[in-house]
């Protein structure tokens, strides 16, 4: 029994020098001094020992375990520090490295354009207006003299929900919105996205972004709006800008006019930009049509009023010397960090 056990004990021992780990160490216990275990099982044998030996053999027993128990303690000691000591190492941080930049966000170009564009107007007492993006036909186009046989009604231009929903086509209802509400006088611009059932190319997009001014008073005439309109273009693009009002037609206003400005690149003398002739086109305007007035319920005999139209990514391709607006949507970073 004494051999057997002293066996027991050593290959118990070696096995433990040799673990290795804490797992194969938890399996060396099981195999030895667990309940089916080798020191167990002798344990168990007591029965075939003539009783005169057994505390003598139980005492041998106890000893064994002991021993085993302290060197497994021992090992398991120095595998767990082992296993720190490695940690410790793979996550050792060089504080003496530079750190990371963090990535920055920017602002969208067009938000840019926007934020400049706001600035100029909110300076001459204009007021940010928002509206909706789903509107009736009745602000989209009855309220703004566009007749039912106009072109910009058929389907081909305009995402109808139902047949009086649309996707508005441009930020006018929001200032009928206003008008029909009837507090006057006002000052007010309307930034905000505008649908068009429109092929994606270079210049054209189903979906993009207008800025219209409205002004309604006593006394309004065109020369206030082309004050206003010459103060804009200066603010904007460059106190020597020049600009120039070529007749034009919209519905909702009369008389109406298109607007260029001289060039910001060669100041008027020709360039790539301008396509050689000095001028750009940067928007629309006119005198409220005095059916809008009327529709909206204002007293067209006492109140007078213009208003303005810019395409918002014209503007920026512009500013920015873009050549194609689809750079605008795509959201490419290596494109948005440039500003
Ligand atoms: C009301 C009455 C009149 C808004 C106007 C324009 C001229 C215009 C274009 C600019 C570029 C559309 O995005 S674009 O293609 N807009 O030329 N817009 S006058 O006139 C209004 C607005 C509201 C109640």
């Amino acid at each position: 029994m004494k051999e057997k056990l002293e066996a027991i004990k050593a290959e118990a021992l070696s096995k433990i020098e040799n673990a290795g780990s804490l797992d194969s160490l938890n399996d060396i216990k099981v195999a030895v001094l667990g309940k089916k275990g080798e020191l167990t099982a002798v344990l168990k044998s007591m029965k075939d020992v003539a009783p005169e030996d057994r505390p003598k053999v139980g005492q041998m027993v106890n000893e064994a375990r002991a021993v085993i128990e302290a060197k497994m303690e021992e090992e398991r000691t120095k595998l767990q520090r082992q296993l720190r000591t490695e940690k410790m190492k793979r996550e050792t941080i060089d504080v003496t490295l530079p750190g990371r930049r963090p990535m920055r966000g920017h602002r969208h170009p067009n938000q840019i354009a926007l934020e400049d564009l706001e600035r100029v107007f909110i300076g001459m007492g204009y007021e940010v207006v928002d509206g909706p993006e789903v509107e009736y036909d009745r602000y989209n186009f009855e309220l703004l003299n566009i007749p039912a046989d106009h072109p910009a009604k058929d389907e081909q231009d305009t995402f109808y929900i139902t047949k009086d929903i649309l996707l508005r086509t441009q930020t006018s209802p929001v200032q009928a919105r206003v008008m029909e509400k009837g507090k006057l006088p006002i000052r007010m611009i309307s930034p905000g996205r505008v649908f068009r059932a429109d092929e994606v190319d270079a210049t054209h997009s189903p979906s993009f972004h207008q800025l219209e001014g409205l002004v309604i008073d006593k006394g309004i005439t065109f020369a206030d709006l082309k004050g206003t309109l010459e103060q804009f273009a200066k603010e904007f693009f460059g106190k020597k800008t020049k600009v120039k009002f070529r007749p034009h037609h919209f519905p909702f206003t009369e008389p109406s006019a298109e607007v260029d400005i001289t060039c910001f690149k060669c100041g008027g003398k020709g360039c790539r930009m301008c396509k050689g002739s000095g001028w750009i086109e940067i928007l629309g305007c006119g005198m409220v049509h005095p059916n809008v007035l009327d529709m909206c319920g204002i007293d067209k005999n006492e109140y007078q009023g213009f208003a303005f139209g810019i395409g918002l990514e014209r503007v920026t391709l512009l500013k920015y010397e873009i050549d194609d607006m689809r750079l605008l949507y795509e959201n490419d970073t290596r494109f948005l960090n440039q500003f």
